[in-house]
């Protein structure tokens, strides 16, 4: 297969379709597959935000409070997604990146429910129209008439105009707003903010003195200058706005004499050039309107009418298409997992973002980052507190999807690997967008740094001793999973392919390709962009796996007589005895305390993964020599992940370290790490430590439980012990890890095909059950779940990886006759 790969992707291939005028069409094929990725709630922090994928070019967001009483508006107002905003559960019902979909936010202290219809329409050269819907639903119980406002803003953050394009009446006021604008890469576009339906209702004011003052049924508009930096802060903004406003009426009327709140709180109306511009309605009772973004290089304006029937179609394609891409396989084909498995995956494509800032890097490379002395951890901590150690740097920019809106709405490095899995089987072409985004943030040494929270906004949420980021810091290279699928699919369609190639290559079938929803993977389907694509990332690719070689680089020294290999051995960089956070499993029992001579069999088993893949890499685009390295690598892997890591006396895979005698010894906590070399896939199936593996993942005493497997075995001494974070509590993306092996290893004929089959169909239901119990009962996705009880805990609206539990449902009931490890879906 890898002949085949290769065959097809070698640079001869490309040439000949560039003679006879294909790679034009190549090249305009990715440009429309760009083009439906330019829009989007690409900022998942807040409750709805848009922006294109520009950086500093246009942001929007919504903002909306209760508006019944002077003392508590400063509470009410809802903008980023918090906890402390006690919502009855938010999010995205149906949500695709390229056509848009239906959130709704339930909000009970507001007594409202806020609906968000989002869609986005093709046309012209600069990523087409976009429009939303805002309606307000009064929750039941709500007062009759309950008061509310929305606001909705539009800021620049860089280079271009906005302006308001209405003539004020003879009183000063808008009702509709339209705003005209021009920004670099989006020309020329306009912006209609609507009244809504005669159904909406203006609260009535009190007393006949104040009608001079705004009249509700008016839209209040302000438009200002703010400094570029400061446009993120919209609710700040708004607050200065509200509250010069309320002083001039307080002044007028005096204290004790106000108008009611609803008619006090309001935005001056400013009508002057400005880079940031607010809309606020006030209503009563429920309400809608609309958000028109139309750009100018498309032949029709964006209208209420379009929108309305976007929305209309839109729930039942996304419906058909979930159903064809995630087919739910027995006991989860029964309808009351549809809304769940819906929900899950519309919610981890909404929390797909656009981000763009400088980040906090120490890079002054302080000899005690280099870890090479006992107590070194403490060296460390003290040059990490040197007060010039940290410096901004970049900006750069990141296309990412996110593990949790309300607390970290931004790029985790391994979390997103697990992200790709099922946003993969859905979207190939853009899994491959957010994998460069990625790549291409892998500095000259190779690193990429693994949480990336870029510019103001992103800092916002985190505090000040867990913003810097060390470059001789890693976290687990779980990009290559993707790259990975990637590659087999590849081979899998190229090898059935045939001549069928021709089929997509001419103009009729592609404009065919674009008419439909289902939108192809063009990488897939065009070894040329196929090609193109894995020349463009490899070189950054190469570099971080030599980074990880070398800045994880373990000392081999005690382990001389047993190893095959005196390189491939692997230490995780920045431990302190608790911790090893770059390692992904935070709390997990390691040696204690940490020394310089340790080796990580996590770590040793994800350079394995690694290797593996960018053999693959290589070999797909004919680079011959590092195939040849690569595989030397992979070799010498494997057989040090035995002969340096399995402790014949606990019959398990090991940490290992010097102890104070000098001498080599294993660290046993059974566990996820224990069982890392099966997780990656990297034993043999006869071997008869899988059989081991196996015991010990399904011993209730140890890993199972009815819940999925605990993170650490109960018999472990440290087990539940301290933060118990990675210490019993059930992860989801290891427990999908597992499962996928446990798939594999059972449909491959061998000693422990049975066992592993077994174990697979129990832990597929087990897994998925529980959280979906967990959701039904809370309404939300948590980030582990207790060992003993099964329930959800820690941060609640955690789509990241927990959302896998979609692809475990796609997966079969029993396996017997699978026989590749990624569906297969060409
Ligand atoms: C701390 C606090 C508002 C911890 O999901 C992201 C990561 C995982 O990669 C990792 O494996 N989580 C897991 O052990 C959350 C990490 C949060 C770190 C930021 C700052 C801010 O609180």
């Amino acid at each position: 297969l890898l002949a085949v790969c290769s065959a097809l992707l070698t640079p001869a291939a490309t040439a000949t379709n560039t003679e006879n005028g294909q790679w034009v069409l190549v090249n305009e094929i990715s440009r429309v597959s760009n083009q439906s990725l330019m829009w989007g709630p690409y900022r998942p922090n807040l409750y709805f935000g848009v922006k294109p994928r520009i950086p500093k070019s246009m942001i929007a967001g919504l903002m909306w409070g209760r508006v019944d009483d002077f003392a508590s508006v400063a509470q009410t107002v809802r903008h980023t997604c918090e906890q402390s905003d006690d919502m009855a559960g938010y999010g995205w019902d149906e949500y695709d990146v390229r056509t848009g979909g239906h959130q709704v936010i339930g909000d009970p202290r507001n007594s409202i429910d806020i609906h968000t219809d989002f869609v986005k329409v093709e046309g012209g050269e600069n990523g087409g129209h976009w429009g939303v819907r805002v309606k307000g639903i009064p929750r039941t119980g709500a007062p009759a008439d309950l008061k509310t406002m929305a606001v909705f803003y539009v800021g620049l953050e860089g280079l271009g105009s906005l302006s308001l394009q209405n003539e004020p009446d003879e009183r000063g006021l808008v009702g509709d707003v339209t705003l005209e604008g021009s920004i670099p890469k989006l020309a020329e576009f306009k912006i209609d903010i609507t009244t809504g339906p005669s159904t909406n209702k203006p609260p009535r004011v009190g007393h006949e003195k104040y009608w001079n003052e705004k009249p509700l049924d008016r839209t209040s508009y302000h438009s200002l200058k703010v400094p570029e930096e400061d446009v993120w802060k919209a609710k700040d903004i708004f607050f200065t706005g509200l509250r010069d406003n309320f002083l001039k009426v307080k002044e007028k009327y005096g204290e004790s004499d106000l108008p009611p709140p609803w008619q006090a709180f309001t935005i001056p109306n400013t009508f002057g050039p400005g880079n940031f511009h607010m809309v606020q309605k006030v209503f009563e009772g429920g309400f809608e309107f609309d958000i028109l973004y139309s750009s100018a290089s498309a032949p029709t304006a964006m209208t209420s009418d379009i929108l309305t029937e976007k929305i209309r179609t839109i729930g039942s394609s996304f419906a058909d298409r979930f159903e064809n891409s995630f087919p739910r396989e027995s006991p989860f084909n029964a309808p009351r997992y549809r809304q769940f498995a819906r929900n899950f995956f519309s919610n981890l494509l909404g929390g797909i973002g656009h981000f763009h800032g400088t980040s906090v890097v120490d890079r002054t490379y302080a000899p005690e980052y280099e870890e090479e002395d006992e107590g070194f951890w403490e060296e460390a901590k003290a040059a990490q507190a040197r007060p010039d150690a940290a410096e901004l740097e970049g900006p750069t920019e990141l296309f990412t999807s996110i593990p949790s809106r309300p607390f970290f709405p931004r790029g985790f490095l391994w979390d997103e690997g697990f992200h790709l899995l099922p946003i993969s089987d859905w979207d190939m072409d853009l899994t491959l967008q957010i994998v460069k985004s990625w790549i291409s943030l892998v500095d000259e040494d190779g690193w990429l740094p693994r949480e990336q929270i870029l510019g103001d906004e992103a800092r916002s949420k985190v505090p000040q001793e867990f913003q810097t980021q060390y470059p001789h810091y890693a976290n687990p290279p779980t990009l290559f999973f993707v790259l990975t699928k990637f590659i087999d699919q590849l081979e899998g369609f190229q090898s059935k392919r045939g001549d069928s190639m021709s089929e997509y290559l001419d103009k009729e079938s592609f404009s065919n390709m674009f008419s439909s929803d289902d939108l192809p993977a063009v990488h897939l389907k065009n070894p040329e962009v196929a090609s193109e694509y894995l020349r463009s990332i490899y070189p950054n690719l190469r570099r971080n796996y030599f980074w990880y070689r070398k800045s994880q680089s373990g000392e081999i020294r005690g382990w001389d007589r047993n190893a095959y290999s005196k390189k491939e051995g692997y230490r995780w960089r920045g431990r302190t005895p608790e911790h090893c956070l770059t390692s992904g499993l935070d709390d997990y029992p390691r040696a204690r305390p940490p020394h310089t001579g340790e080796l990580h069999v996590d770590l040793l088993s994800w350079i394995g993964m690694m290797t593996s893949c960018i053999k693959r890499i290589a070999a797909a685009i004919g680079e011959h020599d590092d195939v040849a390295e690569f595989e030397q690598y992979e070799y010498a892997i494997k057989k040090n992940i035995d002969d340096l890591h399995w402790s014949e006396k606990h019959k398990t895979y090991c940490d290992a370290t010097i102890d104070d005698f000098e001498e080599s010894v294993h660290v046993c906590h059974k566990g996820y790490i224990s069982i890392f070399p099966f997780l990656l896939g990297l034993m043999e199936k006869d071997s008869e430590r899988l059989g081991k593996v196996l015991d010990l993942i399904a011993d209730p005493e140890e890993l199972w439980s009815n819940h999925g497997l605990r993170s650490l075995s109960k018999k472990d001494e440290y087990y539940g012990t301290g933060e118990n974070y990675w210490r019993g509590p059930i992860w989801i993306n290891i427990n999908y890890l597992a499962i996928q092996r446990l798939m594999e290893y059972g449909s491959k004929e061998g000693p422990y095909q049975k066992q592993a089959a077994d174990l697979y169909k129990e832990l597929r239901v087990n897994v998925v059950e529980n959280v979906y119990k967990n959701w039904e009962a809370t309404g939300y996705a948590w980030e582990q779940y207790d060992a003993e009880t099964g329930k959800g805990q820690r941060t609640a609206h955690f789509l990241g990886w927990t959302s896998l539990v979609v692809k475990i449902m796609n997966m079969p009931e029993t396996v017997s006759v699978v026989a590749t490890p990624f569906k297969d879906e060409l």
